[in-house]
Parts: structure tokens; C-alpha cells; sequence
């Protein structure tokens, strides 16, 4: 098949779900054509049947607001009629999944155009709520010919914020667990804790529904009963705030902040113990990249965090903003070899047997295939 995939290419959940996911398809052969307004972060140039399409958008001194979606637009039309896709895959609703609706009726007069629009999380419960998106938000997502969730939670949400009634797929995130593997002997973590502690890590863009800070209080508590060092990776608005907080509680020399990373295969695996004390997650992709290095989550139980941990089997869940008992499960799993190791083997087979590439990419195949012969 020839594929057009869109996505956010910086750094968050949604975009590297795409990448990953257009790398697993042109594996198994499909052409995947990128059209993004930069080259999206973790995609390699040189790749096989991979390509990328930058979309520009002039900004002319009468646009204050430059129309990246009508840019957009006409580049997926371009592409679509240069390459003879089949198909559109756009991940985050807005504005991708409108983009893709005019694309697909500039091409109409030739020939069908379908799109698919992946709802990743924040465009329905955040962005797409908000009164001034809810509108478009609802009619695009009526508009798709296809529309897969990555969990059933935000499926329910949908279907609850937008009185959706055509079907939602539920198609799960996916790992690919040759490349995030458990790193046994952590010989790298002591570049960033020399003392041999262990470390803990929060990977996330540093927004307030992470709640970043969370993180930094949960160390302070750990640091009370074992010693332990954080890593902080990844960057955004609670970054300051919480070096910060880090300062004023007198922990900043067991706290690294490492900004924006590609590889967070090669960091995620040094750890014991992920910390992901988040507001919401539809899915929480990073418990799930833990889970698959042998790294045992301490999340809150909020949105489809629960679909992809197994509270007290594969990692823990506590209530959002309960700082003590997200530090004490830590401090558990730093000090009880047999209980971190039991809770990281389960980890791990979870992650393949559930959530592996193998099973999931051919959800995708099959409801592209489903949505060309025009059955949604
Ligand atoms: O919150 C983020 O990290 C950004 C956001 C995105 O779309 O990039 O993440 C959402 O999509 C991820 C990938 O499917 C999910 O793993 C996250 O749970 C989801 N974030 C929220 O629901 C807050």
C-alpha cells in the first residue's frame, strides 16, 4: 500500500507512535510517505520506502496567523496525486484530520481519497473540548472514514465529550520490544549517580497534566529511606518550576535534567523504577517503553493507564497527587531485589505478548484494508 501518515514531529506521545508506526510498515513492505511540517524526530534518513514531505507555510506580513492547515492540505493532496496514495493516516485530530478532509475533497473529482484519523488523548480531553475546538473537533472526527482510538478509555470519552456514533477501532499503542530491551548489568547509570545509587527516571514533555513536580517530591521522600537518583528527561513549561523545587528542597545534586532525547531506549533501560505520576494519560506510552526494559512503573490510576498496567503484577497505580505513596512503592522496588525483579519479568512479557509490534501493526493493515474496500 502507499501511505501518507501525519503527525506532531516534535517531541510527545503522538508523533512517535506515527514514526514508529510508518518504520513498522515499510518493514513489511508498504511505502510510507511522512508529510509533516518538520522531519519527525526518531526517523533516520535513508530508510527503505520511507519518505518525507516537508509542508512549508509562507507567512505573509497579513497573516497573523499562518494557515498551516490549508498548507497542509495542499500538500497531501500533492503527495496523494504524485505517489498514488491510497490512503491518509493522520494521528491527533486537530488540525490534521481537516487537513485531510479538504485533501480528500480537492482529489475527489479523480478518484477516492479515504483518511484515518488516530485519536491520541489530549485532542479529545484537552484541546478538542475546549469551546472554541469542540465544533471542528466533533466534525472531523465524523468526517474520517475510519477513526481508531489507543484505548478503550478514550473511546468511552469520545464517544462521552462528542456524542460520536459511527464506530471507533480501538487499535492499542505498540512496542517494538527488540529495540527496548532490559539493560541487566546498568553500567551507564553510573555516569549520572556515581555512588552507585539507583535511579529513577520521568520521561514526558514537562507539561502540567504530567505534573512534573510530583517527580521531584517523590525523590525527596525515596532520598528519606534509600538512597536513589533522578533522571529527568525531556523538556517543556515545568521544567524550570521544578529544578527549582529540586533547589529548594535540596535534592539537585540527585536530580539530572537532560533536556530532549532520541534515544530514550538507551536511557529508560538504566533505571529501576519509572515515575509517571500524571494528572491524565489515555494511554501513558512510557509505562509501556518501561515495562518493555525490565523498568517497573509507579503511575497514577487515571484514563487507559489501567489497560496497560497490571496494579501490584507489572507495576503500581496510586492516586493522582499522592506523593507518599508513589514514594513508598519506589522505595519498595529500589530495596526488594526479588519484588523488583518479579514485577519487571511480568513487565516485560506483558509488554510482548500484549502490545507487541507483532500483533499490533496488523490491526493497522487490516483496518486500512477494511477502509479501502469502504466497509467503516
Ligand atoms: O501527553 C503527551 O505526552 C502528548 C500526547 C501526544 O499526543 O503527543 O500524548 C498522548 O498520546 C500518547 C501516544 O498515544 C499517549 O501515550 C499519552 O497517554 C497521551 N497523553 C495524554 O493523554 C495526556
Amino acid at each position: 500500500m502507499n501511505i501518507g501518515i501525519t503527525c506532531y514531529p516534535t517531541y510527545g506521545g503522538s508523533g512517535i507512535v506515527a514514526t514508529e508506526l510508518g518504520l513498522e510498515l515499510a518493514n513489511r513492505g508498504h511505502n510510507v510517505h511522512f508529510i509533516t511540517y518538520s522531519n519527525p524526530i526518531r526517523l533516520d534518513p535513508g530508510i527503505p520506502r520511507i519518505r518525507y514531505h516537508e509542508v512549508e507555510v509562507s507567512n505573509y506580513p497579513l497573516f497573523q496567523y499562518p494557515p498551516y492547515c490549508l498548507a497542509l492540505a495542499s500538500r497531501m493532496m500533492e503527495v496523494a496525486e504524485d505517489y498514488q496514495l491510497d490512503l491518509l493516516h493522520v494521528h491527533y485530530a486537530i488540525p490534521h484530520s481537516i487537513s485531510a478532509m479538504l485533501a480528500r475533497q480537492m482529489i475527489a473529482p479523480k478518484r477516492r481519497l479515504p483518511f484515518i484519523t488516530t485519536l491520541h488523548g489530549t485532542d479529545i480531553t484537552l484541546v478538542g473540548a475546549d469551546p472554541s475546538y469542540f465544533p471542528i473537533t466533533k466534525f472531523s472526527i465524523e468526517q474520517s472514514d475510519g477513526v481508531t482510538s489507543i484505548s478503550e478509555d478514550l473511546k468511552r470519552q469520545t464517544v462521552e465529550v462528542f456524542g460520536v456514533t459511527s464506530e471507533i477501532r480501538v487499535i492499542n499503542n505498540f512496542i517494538n520490544c527488540d529495540l527496548y530491551r532490559p539493560d541487566d548489568q546498568k553500567a551507564g547509570a553510573a555516569a549520572y549517580a556515581p555512588g552507585g545509587e539507583k535511579l529513577l527516571i520521568h520521561v514526558s514533555n514537562f507539561r502540567p497534566v504530567k505534573r512534573t513536580l510530583d517527580c521531584v517530591r517523590i525523590l525527596a521522600e525515596v532520598r528519606k529511606h534509600t538512597p536513589a537518583h533522578l533522571l529527568m528527561v525531556g523538556d517543556g513549561p515545568d521544567r524550570a518550576p521544578a529544578e527549582h523545587l529540586a533547589r529548594e528542597l535540596k535534592i539537585e545534586r540527585h536530580v539530572s535534567f537532560l533536556g530532549k532525547q532520541n534515544h530514550v531506549e538507551r536511557l529508560i533501560p538504566l533505571a529501576h523504577v519509572l515515575l509517571m505520576p500524571s494528572e491524565m494519560e489515555s494511554f501513558g506510552l512510557v509505562a509501556l517503553e518501561a515495562m518493555a526494559c525490565g523498568v517497573v512503573p509507579v503511575a497514577t490510576r487515571v484514563g487507559g493507564v489501567p489497560e496497560v498496567i497490571t496494579d501490584g503484577e507489572s507495576g503500581y497505580m496510586e492516586t493522582v497527587g499522592d506523593i507518599a505513596a508513589q514514594a513508598r512503592r519506589a522505595v519498595a522496588l529500589l530495596t526488594d531485589d526479588t519484588l523488583h525483579g518479579r514485577l519487571a519479568t511480568a513487565g516485560r512479557a506483558q509488554a510482548r505478548d500484549r502490545f507487541g509490534t507483532e500483533s499490533i501493526i496488523p490491526q493497522y493493515e487490516r483496518y486500512y484494508e477494511e477502509t479501502l474496500a469502504g466497509r467503516r
